[in-house]
Formats: structure tokens, sequence, C-alpha cells
């Protein structure tokens, strides 16, 4: 797949890892990141940053056909019970097809993800969502992602960082749905969003973005996907989390034979710590 990418780099940013047994061409690390150090501080205030025209092309036409190859593949493992739910989540989709691997490391989001979190992260995940107009319009709760917290925070609490990339194969519109969020609430350590809950609440933003386009967001951020009313709805969710935090618990280990394991087995040291194998001593 060839990626057009809208927004290159705008500046650089140099790490050292303070680890005295590494070589010394594994302390220092470069990175040419896809935000200006406006957007971070942004992004870092609110919990998301929006990127419109992200894939374009025959690079937006490849993720949609991939996604609807995958749908098409799997379509037995899904039935709508009629009861409300988030619609259809198929996991590991690296291991499922090389057009989904290649975003491994997407720059737009990688180069991020490092500026925001520093050069040690791994991906948690990527996985799609694909609702439908079902009988009950398929739509999401309030939720966030790093359900981990302790009240109180004991002094040594450790608190999770993630980037999710919510990257939208579809427009956003009152037709499939649009995504909401509650700007800053990424840093509400003390509460957690409503259980169960899909109406408004004071401060969300409302967000439609264009095919293509995506909603960075902090893996806390209080946010939902509102009903698919009349057309089908189609994201991607690229996930990243620090080197030492684990893989995503849902849908269970990666399919045998998938196509990340011959990259684990390979010598791109990059990739496998970014599959979860190292980046830690
Ligand atoms: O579909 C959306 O806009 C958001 C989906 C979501 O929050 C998720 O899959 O975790
Ligand atoms: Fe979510």
């Amino acid at each position: 797949m060839s990626i057009q990418r809208k927004s290159d780099a705008t500046h650089t940013l140099s790490y050292e890892v303070l680890n005295q047994n590494a070589h010394e061409s594994d302390r220092h690390c470069e990175i040419d990141v896809c935000a200006s150090p406006e957007e971070l501080r942004q992004f870092d205030r609110d919990g998301y940053l929006l990127r419109e025209g992200l894939f374009t092309g025959e690079a937006l036409s490849a993720l949609q056909d991939a996604l609807d190859r995958l749908e098409e593949r799997e379509s037995s493992a899904f039935q709508d019970g009629g009861k409300r739910s988030w619609g259809r989540i198929p996991r590991h989709l690296m291991d499922k097809d090389p057009v989904f691997l290649d975003l491994l490391k997407y720059p737009p989001v990688l180069s991020v993800a490092r500026a925001m979190m520093g050069p040690l992260v791994r991906l948690r995940g990527l996985s799609a969502r694909i609702s439908y107009p079902a009988a009950t319009p398929h739509q999401t709760p309030w939720h966030q992602h790093l359900r981990v917290i302790s009240k109180p925070l004991p002094p040594w609490f450790s608190r999770p960082h993630g980037l999710d990339a919510l990257i939208y194969l579809d427009d956003l519109n009152e037709d499939t749905g649009p995504v909401a969020v509650v700007p800053g609430s990424h840093n509400w350590l003390h509460r957690e969003p409503p259980r169960d809950a899909y109406s408004p609440v004071d401060g969300e933003r409302v967000i439609c973005v264009k095919a293509g386009g995506a909603v960075l967001i902090h893996g806390n951020l209080w946010h939902r996907g509102m009903p698919t009313l009349r057309t089908k709805r189609r994201m991607l969710i690229l996930s990243y989390t620090p080197t030492w935090l684990r893989r995503s618990p849902h849908g269970g280990p990666p399919p045998d034979s998938g196509l990340t394991q011959a990259v684990l087995e390979g010598d791109d040291e990059e990739a496998r710590i970014l599959l979860g194998k190292g980046g830690y001593t």
C-alpha cells in the first residue's frame, strides 16, 4: 500500500534513554514528529487531536477493501442479536492482512505516540469496529480504555497512558454516527464515565470527520460512538502504549501463524519491539 500522508514531520525530537546496559547506538533516538509542538500541547491538554485526510485515494481504498474482505471472511462470527450492541469488532487485524500490517510503523500515528510517551512504545492492538443500521442501532456507551486506576491514588501509582488512533473509513455524519469526546477527561483520575450511559454529558464535543480522517485520543479520554442510524460505518483503532504495558486483553491470543509471527521471528528489531518483544531491561 502506498501510504499518502498529509501531515508530514514538522520537527525532530531527540531522546536519550538512560539505560546503562544499552549499546550507545540504542541510547539515542530521533523522532521526526508529524505534529507541531503546539498540536502536541493541545493533545496533552484536551486528550484528543484531529487529523483530517490522513488517508486518501488508493491508500484509503486499500484499507476499506481489506476490511471488507475480512468482514466477508469472518461473517459467520457475527450475529446481531437485536439487543443494543457496539456492532462488530474484528481483532488482530495485523495478523490477517498485509495492508493492516503496514500500519505498524505508520509515522503520523507512531511519531505522535513517541512524542507523547517516549521512544519505547509498543502496539496495544489494531482492531476495527463495523456498525450497521440494525433494528437497535449500534452505538457505544461512554467509556475509557485503560481502566486500572486505584482510588485513592497510592503514592507510587503508575498512571496508565496510551494513544488510540480512531481512523474512520467512512464519513461521520448523522447517518453513520459521529464520535463524541469530553475534552480534558483523560486527566480525571478520581472518577470514571457513567456506566451504560448513552446520553450527552456536560462539556462533550461531537466530532464528524470525513473518511480517511482520524481522531487521536489518550486511551482514558471519555468517548462514545454515537448511533449508526442509516448507513454502515467502518473504523479502525490503532493503539500504542509504553513497551512495559501488556497488549490488549480483548480478543484472546493472536491467531496461530498470523502475519506478525514472521515479523517476530525476523531481524527488524524496531518491529519486534513494537510487537511487544523487548524494549525494556
Ligand atoms: O466508533 C467510534 O467512533 C468509537 C469506537 C470506540 O470507542 C472503540 O472502539 O473503542
Ligand atoms: Fe473506545
